[in-house]
C-alpha cells in the first residue's frame, strides 16, 4: 500500500455516516471492507419508524456500486460485541485503518428506559473494548479512527478545546483531557469509549484518532447521488432524526418546526460531505504509535432557533409556509448558554468546508420534498423524556386516564 491509498475497514458501514464514507473512500481508490450487524435496521423496526429515503439492503447497494464504478467493497455481517467477529475481520482483511462507526448513536433512544440505556452502553462500550483487544492482539499498527461526539464536552461556560486543555493549579501546570459533561446515556457511552481508547494507547502503544463529530446533516454525496439504489438514510423521527433533517421534513409537510424550549441550544454542525472527507484526512495522516489524538469535527455552530429560521427562509423560497413552535424541552439541557468550540485541526489538514447556506436547499429540503409521501407526521412530536422513563409516563397516563374516567363518571352522576 502506498501512503495515498490505504486498506480501510468501515465498522457500521451500512449506517448513515458509514455508508457515505465507504463509497467515498472506495471512489478515492482505497480498498474498503464493511462490517455491520444491521442492528440499526432492527432498531427502526422496533420503533416503528423508517428513513424518509428508501434505502436498499446492503448486498444490493454494493452490487450497484460495483456495476457503476467497477470498484468492489467487501462486506462482513457480524456484531462486534462478539469478539470473534472483529478478530476474524482483522485477520482476514488486514486493514491499515479501521473506522469505527458501529454504535447505537441516538441520545433519545438511550433515554427511553433502563433497558435502552443498558443496551446502548453494552453495545458501544463492549464493541469498542473488543476492537481495542483485537487490535492489540492482531493488528497493533492499525490506526483506529473512532467516531466520538462533540456532546462529550457538554456546554461549559468556557471555550471548548480539541480534546486537551492546559490547566494551572496551585502553581503547577499540565495538559489534561478536556472535562466531559455529557447529556445522555448515549453521550456517556462515548466518554467511556474515549477513556478506554486513551488508556490502551498509553499502555499498549495503540494509535488512535477520536473524531468528536458535531450533528451531521444532509443525505447526498457525489457517490450516493449516482443512483437511487445507493441513496443514504434521512432520519426524521424523534429518536434517530437529527434536528436539521427533522426541520426539513417538517417544512416539506407544512408542519410547524419543533424547536425544543427557547431554542438557544448551540451545537456544532457539518455536512455529510465533510464527514467523509474528514475521515479520509484522518486515515491519510495517522496518529503515531501510542498517540491518542482528538479532532473536533464540525464546520459551523448554530442555535436550534437559528436553524429553524434558516429552514423557514429556505422553505419560503420554495413557496412553503412554515411556522415555528416552541415545545417544552423533553431533554435536560441548557436552553441558553455560552458555546465556542475550537475546530481547526481538520482544516489544517486540508478540509474545505461546505457551508449550510450552500447545501440546505439541494441536499435537504429538496430531498424531503421528493419523498414527501413517505413522511409520517406522527413521528414529529417528541415522546422520549429525560425526566421520566417510558414506564413512568405510561403509569402517569394511566393514572390521568383513571382520574378522567372517574371525573367523567362523577360528571355523569351530577348531570344525572
Ligand atoms: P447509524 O445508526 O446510521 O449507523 C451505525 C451503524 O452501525 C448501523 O448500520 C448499525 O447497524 C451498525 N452497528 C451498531 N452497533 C453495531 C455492532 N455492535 N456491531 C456491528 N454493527 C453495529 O449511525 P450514524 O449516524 O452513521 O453514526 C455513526 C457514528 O458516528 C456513531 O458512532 C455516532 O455516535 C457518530 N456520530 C454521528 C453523528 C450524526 O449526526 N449522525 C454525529 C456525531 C457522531
Ligand atoms: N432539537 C430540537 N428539536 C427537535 C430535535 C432536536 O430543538 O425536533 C434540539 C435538541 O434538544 C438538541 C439539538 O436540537 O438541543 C440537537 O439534537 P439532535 O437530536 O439533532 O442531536 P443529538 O441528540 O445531540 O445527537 C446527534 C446524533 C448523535 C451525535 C450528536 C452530535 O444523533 O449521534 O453524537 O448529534 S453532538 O450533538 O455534537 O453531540
Amino acid at each position: 500500500m502506498d501512503g495515498s491509498h490505504v486498506k480501510i475497514g468501515v465498522l457500521g458501514g451500512d449506517g448513515y455516516c458509514g455508508w457515505a464514507a465507504a463509497l467515498y473512500l472506495s471512489r478515492q481508490g482505497h480498498e474498503v471492507a464493511i462490517v455491520d450487524s444491521y442492528i440499526r435496521r432492527h432498531w427502526d423496526f422496533e420503533l416503528g419508524v423508517q428513513t424518509l429515503t428508501p434505502i436498499q439492503p446492503l448486498p444490493q447497494r454494493l452490487r450497484t456500486w460495483e456495476q457503476l464504478t467497477g470498484k468492489k467493497i467487501s462486506s462482513y455481517q457480524g456484531d462486534i460485541t462478539n469478539y470473534d467477529v472483529i478478530a476474524g475481520f482483522l485477520t482476514s482483511f488486514r486493514p491499515d485503518a479501521v473506522i469505527h462507526f458501529a454504535e447505537q448513536r441516538s441520545a433519545p433512544y438511550s433515554m427511553i428506559d433502563r433497558e435502552h440505556a443498558v443496551s446502548t452502553q453494552v453495545n458501544n462500550v463492549v464493541g469498542t473494548l473488543n476492537l481495542l483487544f483485537a487490535l492489540r492482539e492482531l493488528a497493533p499498527d492499525c490506526h483506529l479512527v473512532k467516531l466520538g461526539t462533540m456532546g462529550e464536552y457538554g456546554t461549559p461556560n468556557i471555550d471548548i478545546e480539541e480534546g486537551y486543555i492546559t490547566i494551572e493549579h496551585n502553581g503547577r501546570k499540565d495538559v489534561l483531557p478536556y472535562p466531559k459533561q455529557p447529556g445522555s446515556f448515549y453521550h456517556l457511552s462515548k466518554v467511556h469509549d474515549s477513556h478506554n481508547i486513551t488508556f490502551t494507547c498509553r499502555i499498549w502503544g495503540l494509535r488512535a484518532t477520536d473524531l468528536n463529530q458535531g450533528v451531521v446533516y444532509g443525505t447526498m454525496t457525489d457517490e450516493t447521488a449516482l443512483d437511487e439504489t445507493l441513496i443514504n438514510r434521512f432520519d426524521y423521527d424523534e429518536v434517530f432524526g437529527t434536528v436539521l433533517n427533522r426541520f426539513c421534513a417538517q417544512a416539506a409537510l407544512g408542519h410547524p418546526l419543533t424547536v425544543y424550549g427557547r431554542g438557544g441550544q448551540t451545537r456544532g454542525y457539518l455536512d455529510i460531505r465533510d464527514t467523509v472527507r474528514c475521515i479520509e484526512l484522518a486515515c491519510l495522516n495517522p496518529a503515531a504509535p501510542g498517540e491518542f489524538r482528538v479532532f473536533n469535527q464540525f464546520t459551523e455552530q448554530f442555535t436550534v432557533l437559528e436553524l429553524a429560521h434558516h429552514v423557514q427562509t429556505a422553505a419560503k423560497k420554495l413557496g412553503l409556509r412554515t411556522e415555528i413552535d416552541h415545545l417544552p424541552d423533553p431533554r435536560v439541557e441548557s436552553e441558553e448558554h455560552y458555546y465556542n468550540a475550537k475546530h481547526s485541526k481538520l482544516v489544517e489538514l486540508g478540509l474545505q468546508p461546505h457551508l449550510l447556506s450552500d447545501s440546505l436547499l439541494d441536499s435537504l429540503i429538496n430531498v424531503a420534498m421528493r419523498y414527501r409521501d413517505r413522511i409520517d407526521a406522527g413521528l414529529f412530536m417528541p415522546q422520549v423524556n429525560w425526566r421520566k422513563t417510558r414506564n413512568e409516563r405510561r403509569a402517569a397516563n394511566q393514572t390521568l386516564e383513571s382520574v378522567a374516567a372517574e371525573a367523567g363518571a362523577d360528571g355523569n352522576s351530577h348531570r344525572g
